[in-house]
């Protein structure tokens, strides 16, 4: 097994294919654990063994389809995805209202297998299939007084009840700062398990940022707006005290609820106990967009 983890291997060795990983990821999760060699390794391991297909597509948070988790497995499927457009606006050069082909068509889709960490204290590991944010922002042409980007969900009451029955504020918005929708970690995925992404995982096209508490990668975008001030975010204006902006995962800053010191992994089998929750999710390396901010204050 451990000859799996070395870097000399590329995807194509590995069977199952879904168990395949980028060096990178492996060291951030080594690193992010304070361990080399083997035994790195073989966290690293632990930590990103993709959940299965069927635990990822059933059990999700997707307010608009209804707030238990396997609501939206069961309601989402009524979403029409084709013909889908985005609205693009603000400070940027390419304003416009875009078919999803033409936003992405030509980027570079890639595998990445995430740790995505509920601010409930859940996680999964996703083997998401997308394109860096950074490239589409880049083609649109951000404009030099944009700050922020802001982000917003189809709102369909037709199918969708959560919607109806008005269980959150929609549309569901949600917001980075520049540098970090910059940050190559964070991309817009298309898919998962190199299948288009299925509904109750925000097909067509959500964020995923996977440094950040779930609740930010917001799903099934309409419209991405370059702003120049923090944009309003659902859960933050719902509970400011709860849940902040920035939403970065941190073992060492309780919800007011309840301890984020440590998660628990869904899916049964070896490695179904409680985890230690890792700072900023076991990305390290994002830690540099923080320096100087007082993590209590803006969490
Ligand atoms: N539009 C929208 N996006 C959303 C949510 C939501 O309710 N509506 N839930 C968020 C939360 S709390 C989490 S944990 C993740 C869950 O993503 P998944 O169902 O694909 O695992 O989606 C996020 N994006
Ligand atoms: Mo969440």
């Amino acid at each position: 097994m451990a000859q799996r983890w070395t870097n000399t291997l590329t995807r194509a060795d590995v069977t199952p294919r879904a168990l395949w990983l980028n060096r990178r990821q492996i060291m951030a999760g080594a690193g992010a654990l304070g361990l080399s060699g083997m035994a790195g390794h073989a966290a690293a391991q632990q930590a990103l063994e993709p959940n299965s297909f069927e635990e990822i597509t059933t059990y999700n948070n997707f307010y608009e389809f209804g707030t238990g988790k396997d609501d939206p497995a069961e309601n989402a499927g009524a979403m029409e995805t084709a013909d889908w457009t985005v609205t693009i606006d603000g400070l940027v050069d390419n304003p416009g209202s875009y078919p999803l082909s033409e936003l992405i068509g030509g980027l570079t889709e890639e595998e990445r297998i995430y740790r995505l960490r509920c601010v409930e204290a859940w996680s999964m590991v996703v083997p998401w299939v997308g394109i860096e944010l950074k490239d589409v922002l880049d083609r649109l042409g951000v404009q030099p007084g944009a700050r922020y980007v802001a982000f917003e969900t189809a709102v369909i009451p037709e199918v969708m009840p959560g919607v109806r029955r008005g269980v959150l504020d929609f549309p569901y918005v949600e917001g980075l700062r520049l540098d970090e929708a910059m940050h190559p970690l964070t991309i817009l995925a298309t898919g998962l398990y190199d299948r288009p992404l299925p509904n109750q995982n925000g097909a067509p096209i959500r964020l995923v940022v996977p440094w950040k508490y779930g609740f930010k990668s917001i799903k099934s975008l309409v419209r991405i707006s370059l702003v120049e001030e923090e944009p309003r975010t659902t859960w933050n204006v719902l509970a400011p005290s709860e849940y902040g902006f920035y939403a970065n995962v941190n073992p060492n800053v309780d919800h007011p609820r309840w301890s984020q010191a440590t998660e628990r992994r869904i899916g049964g089998g070896l490695f179904s106990s409680r985890q230690d929750t890792l700072m900023y999710n076991g990305y390290d390396e994002v830690a540099a967009l923080y320096d100087g901010m007082d993590l209590e204050a803006q969490f």
